[in-house]
């Protein structure tokens, strides 16, 4: 990959499920050294400050999915920021929990579609988040994203979805929590699914690698939403949605690595990262070490850091 543009989106939102803390992440990243190991690796790097409000998660008692009002602020306003972004250069979304997607793939889409060129998302995550208003059962927004902006379902008090992802431009890569609602509709479109029994039995570079040749055969963009819980709560705690037998450290470098050499990814989210459930910022030192392996950092060149401590 040649020398990018970076520019660092703040989006704290925490709004997509009921635990908070999620609003804290996009100052983690930043305390952990994003920028500074993206300059290292040759590119320049923008940080924009934070383009949502922190929103409040929704008020337990009322067990509200969101604030219709508020929701759609900061959707549109996240997902206008992130097409201004992709027109200057390449953003790196600070979440904040996974209900960002609704904006920034949008957002994405929007300008994916100014350029002609498909889009195509990569979803690293034990769950599929795919639910609609009606199916979710918790209620949370973090789990709704793809099926917005696959434009599935009707999200009616939502931003209108004016460039929907086609199913089949989805890469599921890290399942091992999907509810039964989830599953049946999607199997029903053409999203491409590996959960954990496959990455055990065939490994991660193979389906990745598939995925890739599909992105650069149709000169698409490409979208890469990470979820710290993708990763073995073992060594990425910092997420209120753990699901144990994750991928390892070294099947998330091996991920971003792959990725680095397809010169592929033109976008990326960082998110569900909870700063208060961690240990002195290892796993935002993680993420921070991931997307650096997805910049262009090579396996021996990196800093002694153990996970496990
Ligand atoms: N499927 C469950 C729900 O809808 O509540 C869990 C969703 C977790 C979503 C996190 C962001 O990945
Ligand atoms: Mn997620
Ligand atoms: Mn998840
Ligand atoms: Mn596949």
């Amino acid at each position: 990959m040649s020398s990018r543009h970076c520019i660092l989106v703040g989006a704290p939102v925490d709004s997509g499920k009921r635990r908070t803390g999620c609003l804290m992440g996009p100052d983690a990243y930043r305390t952990a050294g994003l920028a500074g190991a993206l300059e290292s690796l040759g590119h320049t790097v923008e940080d924009i400050g934070n383009v949502t409000p922190a929103p409040h998660a929704p008020d337990d008692g009322a067990g509200k999915l969101h604030e219709p009002n508020l929701t759609r602020a900061w959707t549109e306003s996240l997902s206008e920021a992130a097409e201004a972004a992709m027109a200057r250069g390449m953003p790196i979304f600070l979440g904040g929990d996974h209900a960002l997607a609704l904006g920034t793939v949008r957002g994405v889409a929007n300008h994916a579609a100014t350029q002609e060129r498909p889009l195509f998302v990569l979803w690293l995550d034990a769950h599929s988040d795919y639910h609609s208003l009606e199916s979710t059962d918790s209620g949370n927004l973090h789990g709704c994203p793809v099926r917005y902006f696959t434009k599935q379902a009707q999200f009616d008090t939502f931003p209108p979805v004016p460039n929907p992802v086609p199913p089949e431009n989805v890469c599921m890569i890290g399942l091992r929590s999907v509810d039964t609602a989830e599953r049946e509709a999607m199997e029903k479109v053409g999203i491409h699914r590996h959960d954990m029994r496959d990455i055990d039995e065939n490994g991660i570079a193979r389906p990745l690698s598939a995925f890739l040749e599909k992105v650069a055969a149709q000169n698409g963009m490409l979208h890469v939403s990470l979820d710290v819980d993708f990763l073995d709560p073992s060594v990425a705690p910092a997420v209120g949605t753990t699901v144990p037998g994750g991928a390892t450290v070294r099947e998330g470098h091996l991920v971003c690595e792959i990725l680095h050499d397809s010169g592929l990814m033109t976008s990326m989210d960082l998110v569900e990262l909870n700063p208060f459930l961690d240990e002195r910022g290892r796993t935002a030192h993680l993420m921070v070490d991931l997307c650096a392996s997805a910049m262009g950092r090579r396996v021996f060149d990196r800093p002694t850091r153990s996970y496990n401590t």
